[in-house]
C-alpha cells in the first residue's frame, strides 16, 4: 500500500501530475486538474454519451426518492464504448496510476447527476467502507475521478470534503440496516447509493473532524477533473439552482488490490467482475 508521503516511481508512460498536485493529493485527498491540461474532447464526448445513459432503465439506474428524479447509473463504463475508453486516456490513466504506483482497472464508475431543482444530497460517508465491507477490497488503493460535465459551483451542491480526513482510515460508524424511506421494495444493494448512508458516521465525529480540519467545496469549470481518496469524508448537499451537477465518475483500483470474489458478489454494473490493467489509450 502506498504510505500517504511516500513518492512512487512512475507505473505507466506519462506522469500528469506535478509534485504539487501530488502532494496535494496526499495532504489534502484530493487534486483537481484544470481542463486545460487534459485531452480537450474527454468533455463533449462524455457529454454525447449521456442521453443514452440516463435513458437506460435497468436496474443500474437509481432514481431519487421522489421517484421520478434520476440519480445515478452506474456501470457505464460497460454501457458505452466510448465511455470505456475515455477510462484509458493517458492523462487520467497516469495520474491514477501515479497515486496508486500500480496498474489500474475501473472497479466502478457511474454518472451522478445532482440535478437542477431536485437532485437530492449525499450525507457524510466514506466511499471505501463499501469496497470494503461488500466488495472484499481489502486496502483503500483506490482514486475517484470525477469529470465535472457542468461547471461546479457554491450554488448546485458541490461535493464538499474534510481535507485531510482520508488519514484517519475508515472512521468508525454503525451500518444502518433495512432498506432507505422510499426503496422498501428495491433490492438490498440499494442501500448504499441513495440519499440516505447505509454506513453512518455519528455527527460529533464529523463535527470533530471539521473543526479540525476545517471544510473545503472544490468548483472548477466543466472539464476539469477532480481526483479524491476512497478514505476522505465528503457529502453533498442537495442542488437547489437551475443548474445541473453532473459529475463522470470513474473508481480506479490497483491490481494488486483485488476482493476475494465473495459468495454473493454485487452486479456487474457496481464491482466489476472482470478486472484488466488498463492500457492508455494511443
Ligand atoms: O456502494 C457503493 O459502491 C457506492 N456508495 C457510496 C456511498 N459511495 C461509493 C459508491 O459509489
Ligand atoms: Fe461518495
Amino acid at each position: 500500500m502506498t504510505t500517504a508521503s511516500a513518492a512512487v516511481a512512475p507505473v505507466g508512460a506519462t506522469t500528469p501530475l506535478t509534485d504539487d498536485e501530488l502532494e496535494q493529493y496526499r495532504r489534502h485527498g484530493y487534486v483537481v486538474i484544470p481542463p486545460d491540461r487534459l485531452s480537450g474532447s474527454l468533455l463533449e464526448r462524455a457529454r454525447a454519451a449521456l442521453p443514452g445513459l440516463l435513458s437506460t432503465d435497468g436496474d443500474e439506474r437509481v432514481l431519487e426518492r421522489d421517484g421520478e428524479t434520476v440519480r445515478s447509473v452506474y456501470g457505464v463504463h460497460r454501457l458505452d464504448d466510448d465511455v470505456a475508453a475515455m477510462t484509458r486516456d493517458p492523462q487520467i490513466l497516469g495520474a491514477v496510476e501515479q497515486i496508486l504506483g500500480d496498474r489500474a482497472y475501473v472497479h466502478q464508475s457511474k454518472v451522478n447527476v445532482k440535478a437542477s431543482f431536485s437532485g437530492d444530497q449525499w450525507e457524510w460517508h466514506q466511499d471505501y467502507v463499501y469496497w470494503l465491507q461488500h466488495d472484499a477490497l481489502t486496502r483503500p488503493d483506490l482514486v475517484n475521478v470525477a469529470l465535472f460535465l457542468d461547471d461546479v459551483t457554491e450554488f448546485n451542491g458541490p461535493l464538499t470534503f474534510v481535507p485531510g480526513s482520508h488519514s484517519d482510515g475508515v472512521l468508525s460508524g454503525t451500518t444502518s440496516d433495512g432498506m432507505p424511506l422510499g426503496y422498501d421494495e428495491a433490492p438490498e444493494w440499494v442501500a448504499t447509493l441513495t440519499a440516505t448512508e447505509q454506513f453512518r458516521i455519528e455527527p460529533e465525529t464529523i463535527a470533530g473532524l471539521a473543526q479540525s480540519k476545517g471544510l473545503v467545496a472544490p468548483k472548477g469549470v466543466a472539464g476539469s477533473v477532480m481526483l479524491f481518496h476512497p478514505n476522505i469524508l465528503h457529502a453533498s448537499s442537495g442542488n437547489i439552482s437551475p443548474f445541473p451537477r453532473r459529475l463522470l465518475m470513474f473508481i480506479y483500483n490497483a491490481m494488486s488490490n483485488l476482493g476475494k470474489a465473495g459468495d454473493q458478489p454485487r452486479p456487474w454494473f457496481l464491482a466489476e467482475p472482470e478486472p484488466v490493467a488498463l492500457e492508455a489509450a494511443s
